[in-house]
């Protein structure tokens, strides 16, 4: 569908002008003839004036800069002519044209390019274009945006490759809309980029941006501000430079403009903008006395002569320029005046005469016309129009399979715009140290960082201080050529708010995230630069220490043996294992006396044991805890103290006769041992069902600042709660059992008392210990059940074996069997056999 309604358009345009239009056609045509002709399209004017008609617009205002990109091209033209390695023996020619920086004006001669014969211009339908050959293989510019788009896309209709010098938009980097579009200038996206990292150099992040009521300043301005706001820089204030046609009116409203940059303090400005806007500008500002600060200036006018000559200029500020890269051109200076003093210049010369009487301004021009020839070493725009030149000969070259070394092309084929554009597509070459390639239409070309230098000798120059790599995406800057235009010659400061300290976030005032206040982190929270907005916790096993950018790692903090409470308990412990010692010395000694049988070995055996077992355990609640020692250290102690207690049942169901009621002999008989071996297969049944349900863990308690507190977490219920109701139900059943005896044996009551006297000790210790235990918190806390655990030893000792030893050790004539079972002629039977038993 598209090419059809193309054609459709092309022929209306071709068919609808009149013919004496085509006389009065406004385009200059420079050109000269060639076995290729090379097509140009360059503003010699910038202006148009509309006519009420419908005819083409009036073309005023001479812009040196299009003729001077003009010159270039014919500069390059007749240095590949002369050359003797690239296409040799090939004639290039060129058909320049006017476009007055306007669509109107330039689609005409884009549409012309498309005839084959130049003067014709019409265009032949036909079903396939592939074998079609225009007048022209390929154009070189426009310069906007603007045009570009428009004629790249007529220009498209017959792949004719189009190689602008200036076209900076971003949108013709497209490769779907545009394919055939080529540029030597770098994207708005690579300047916004460049001016952006000059920016993040300075530390400059509260900026004002002016643009031009344009294309290339509207879109130059639009990606700047998208990618300076994700880069952390504040565009404080934005503004449009004015358009408007009466000049007293643009005055106006610069001098708003100017006055509200006055006002903000800014001390940094960027300004997208084409020579004679910022020219205009520049003035504006010079007039508000403003100085002092930073401009950067865009490629369109980074190295604008004209700008820089304007009187008083050096007391503005600092004026830096993104250029756009470029290389010498020798002997093109020379060019230019040769041709400038030459007959054309006369306007003699058949060629160039029908475009003096477009251009009357083009007659008579001497260098000092062209200011940035003058003044500048290197040709940036022109030098664009060099390259591009030089892609459309090095494609060529290629495709007509030149050789250099025999100075022969191979002609025998005809050259199609297509086959040229797959060509250039592929170029790789150097001009002046200069790569030219193409990736996806867009050049490796970078920028030069130039400042603007005002000398007592010279005038002022322009000082390249660094450059721009759009490839690796660098900035390299030498800070020390810069003369900053302030009071202390010192960069100076645009910024809202100053750097917060490290450890300190950023609290927002109003909507710009470049103006907050700092605020400092809250201890264990850091601030790393990702997001300086947000304090961020540190991990779990780090701290923050204050004036630390970083998190400290946590010191680790555990029950360590040389605090005092371990040290009590030790010495408890070491008292306890004495004691029992001693017990155990006692009973192996006196065993065959009376109060040693009175108290039964296998009884003493067991309590001995556990009693041993449990104050072991004890240990393993003040060694460093690992996951080993929290799985261990709780059904050991509980199975310790079970066995105790089983044993104590044991004891107290004999004691008390309550054994009697029992029908088997056996069960009599063995009831110790049952009991010992029902409680603590119950409370193992217990242990695993702890275990399987929710075992006990090492936890790393990080609560409290700067350490991380090991622990076992083995409070959990039901495991450690039944463990502990077992015990202390147990506990109360021996304590009941004491009761039992119908008290009319002394012997038995005795013996009872004693047990019921620790249990209720336990009973008391236990009960305490509950609600102690949870409702405190802190390292010591699991020292609290070891206390209660060594307590209860101590309960069981005191009450049940130290009046027995103290008889017999100290006081012998008591040690009868009289003494302690009332009955000489009764002493229980089975308390005998089992002494028997265990030997
Ligand atoms: C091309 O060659 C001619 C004759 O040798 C010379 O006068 C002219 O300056 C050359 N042009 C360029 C651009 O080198
Ligand atoms: C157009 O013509 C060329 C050569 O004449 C041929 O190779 C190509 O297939 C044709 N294309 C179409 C669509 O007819
Ligand atoms: C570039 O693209 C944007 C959005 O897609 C559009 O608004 C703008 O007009 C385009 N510019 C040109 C020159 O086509
Ligand atoms: C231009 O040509 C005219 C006559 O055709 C002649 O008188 C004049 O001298 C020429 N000027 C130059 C600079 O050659
Ligand atoms: C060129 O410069 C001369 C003198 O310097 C001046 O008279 C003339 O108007 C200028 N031409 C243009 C087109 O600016
Ligand atoms: C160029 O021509 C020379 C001499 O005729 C020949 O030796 C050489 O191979 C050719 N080079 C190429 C790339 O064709
Ligand atoms: C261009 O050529 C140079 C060396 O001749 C090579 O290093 C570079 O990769 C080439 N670039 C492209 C895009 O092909
Ligand atoms: C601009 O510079 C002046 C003088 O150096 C300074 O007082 C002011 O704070 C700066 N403004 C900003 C926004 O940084
Ligand atoms: C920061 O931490 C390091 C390592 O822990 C320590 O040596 C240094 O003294 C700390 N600095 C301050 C200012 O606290
Ligand atoms: C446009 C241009 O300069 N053409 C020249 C190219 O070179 C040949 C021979 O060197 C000249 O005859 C052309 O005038």
């Amino acid at each position: 569908m598209e090419p059809r309604l193309l054609l459709m358009l092309i022929a209306f345009v071709l068919c609808v002008r009149p013919k004496e239009a085509k006389v009065n056609s406004l385009a200059i045509q420079f050109s000269s003839p060639g076995d290729f002709v090379i097509g140009g399209l360059f503003a010699f004017h910038s202006k148009v004036r509309y006519n009420t008609q419908p005819q083409s617009p009036t073309c005023h205002s001479f812009y040196a800069h299009g003729y001077q990109r003009y010159l270039g091209m014919r500069f390059a033209i007749e240095q590949i002519n002369n050359s003797t390695s690239l296409l040799p023996g090939v004639k290039l020619g060129y058909e320049i044209h006017n476009t007055c920086n306007n669509v109107v004006v330039a689609t005409e001669p884009a549409v012309g390019f498309l005839s084959k014969y130049p003067g014709d211009s019409g265009l032949e339908v036909q079903c396939n274009y592939s074998d079609y050959k225009p007048r022209i293989v390929a154009v070189v510019g426009p310069d906007s945006s603007e045009l570009s788009v428009v004629l790249s896309r007529l220009l498209n209709f017959l792949s004719i490759p189009e190689i602008s010098h200036a076209s900076t938009s971003d949108n013709l980097s497209d490769r779907g809309l545009y394919p055939s579009f080529f540029r030597t200038v770098p994207s708005n996206k690579n300047q916004a980029e460049a001016i952006v990292q000059l920016l993040r150099k300075f530390h400059w992040n509260w900026v004002a941006v002016l643009a031009t009521d344009d294309e290339y300043g509207r879109q130059a301005l639009e990606i700047f501000v998208q990618l300076a706001l994700s880069k952390d820089t504040c565009i404080a204030y934005e503004a449009i430079l004015p358009s408007a046609l009466v000049k007293r009116e643009r005055q106006e409203q610069l001098t708003k403009i100017t006055s509200q940059l006055v006002a903000s303090r800014i001390n940094t400005t960027v300004v997208f903008a084409q020579r004679s806007k910022a020219e205009e500008l520049m003035v504006a500002v010079l007039e508000k006395g403003i100085a002092g600060k930073v401009w950067i200036a865009s490629e369109c006018w980074a190295t604008s002569a004209a700008t820089g000559l304007i009187p008083n200029l050096a007391s503005l500020g600092t004026i830096i320029g993104i250029g756009v890269k470029s290389g010498r051109m020798p002997g093109f200076l020379e060019y230019v005046q040769r041709i400038l003093a030459g007959p054309e210049q006369g306007g003699n010369s058949s060629v160039v005469d029908q475009g003096h009487k477009q251009c009357p301004e083009c007659r008579g021009l001497t260098p000092a016309n062209l200011s940035d020839i003058v003044h500048n070493t290197k040709f940036r725009g022109t030098f664009n129009v060099y390259k591009a030149v030089y892609a459309v000969a090095h494609a060529l070259h290629r495709l007509l399979q030149c050789n250099a070394t025999s100075q022969k092309c191979s002609r025998d084929h005809e050259v199609y715009p297509w086959q040229l554009l797959e060509e250039i597509a592929k170029v790789n070459f150097t001009v002046e140290s200069q790569p030219v390639y193409f990736n996806n239409g867009n050049p490796p070309t970078g920028y030069d960082l130039v400042h603007w230098s005002w000398t007592k000798t010279r005038n002022f120059e322009f000082v390249s201080i660094g450059s721009y790599d759009t490839l690796q995406h660098k900035l390299t800057l030498d800070e020390s050529k810069i003369q900053w235009h302030t009071t202390d010659k010192k960069a100076p400061v645009s910024r809202c708010s100053q750097d917060c300290m490290p450890g300190q976030k950023r609290h927002l005032r109003g909507e710009h995230n470049c103006c907050y206040q700092c605020e400092d982190c809250p201890s264990g929270y850091f601030q790393d630069k990702n997001d300086p907005s947000e304090c961020i916790q540190c991990p779990k096993h780090q701290w923050f220490l204050e004036e630390n950018i970083t998190c400290q790692d946590r010191t680790v903090e555990y029950l360590e043996v040389t605090d005092l409470l371990p040290v009590i308990m030790l010495v408890l412990t070491t008292l306890a294992l004495t004691q029992m010692a001693a017990i155990a010395g006692i009973f192996a000694k006196y065993r065959s006396t009376p109060g040693m049988r009175y108290i039964g070995s296998l009884p003493t055996s067991l309590i001995i044991l556990s009693s041993t077992c449990l104050c072991s355990s004890c240990c393993f609640f003040v060694i460093k805890p690992s996951l080993w020692v929290c799985q261990f250290r709780q059904p050991f102690f509980f199975l310790s103290f079970t066995v105790g207690l089983a044993t104590l049942l044991g004891k107290v169901t004999q004691s008390s006769g309550l054994d009697r009621t029992l029908k088997s002999p056996l069960l009599k008989r063995y009831l110790l041992a049952l009991s010992v071996l029902v409680n603590t297969a119950v409370q193992s049944l217990l242990c695993v069902f702890w275990y399987l349900w929710n075992p006990p863990s090492l936890e790393e308690n990080t609560d409290i600042e700067r350490s991380i507190l090991l622990q076992c977490q083995d409070v959990s219920f039901p495991g450690f709660g039944l463990l502990l109701a077992y015990d202390y139900c147990l506990v109360v059943v021996v304590c009941l059992c004491s009761f039992w005896g119908n008290g009319s044996q002394q012997a038995r009551d005795r013996a009872s008392k004693s047990v019921r006297f620790t249990t209720v000790l336990i009973i008391i210790i236990w009960t305490l210990f509950v609600p102690t235990y949870a409702t405190s918190q802190g390292k010591f806390v699991s020292l609290f059940q070891v206390f209660a655990g060594l307590a209860s030893v101590f309960a069981i000792f005191g009450s049940c074996y130290y009046q027995a030893c103290y008889i017999v050790l100290f006081a012998p004539h008591m040690n009868t069997d009289s003494y302690f079972y009332c009955l000489p002629q009764s002493p229980p039977v089975e308390d005998e056999s089992n002494t028997e038993e265990i030997k």
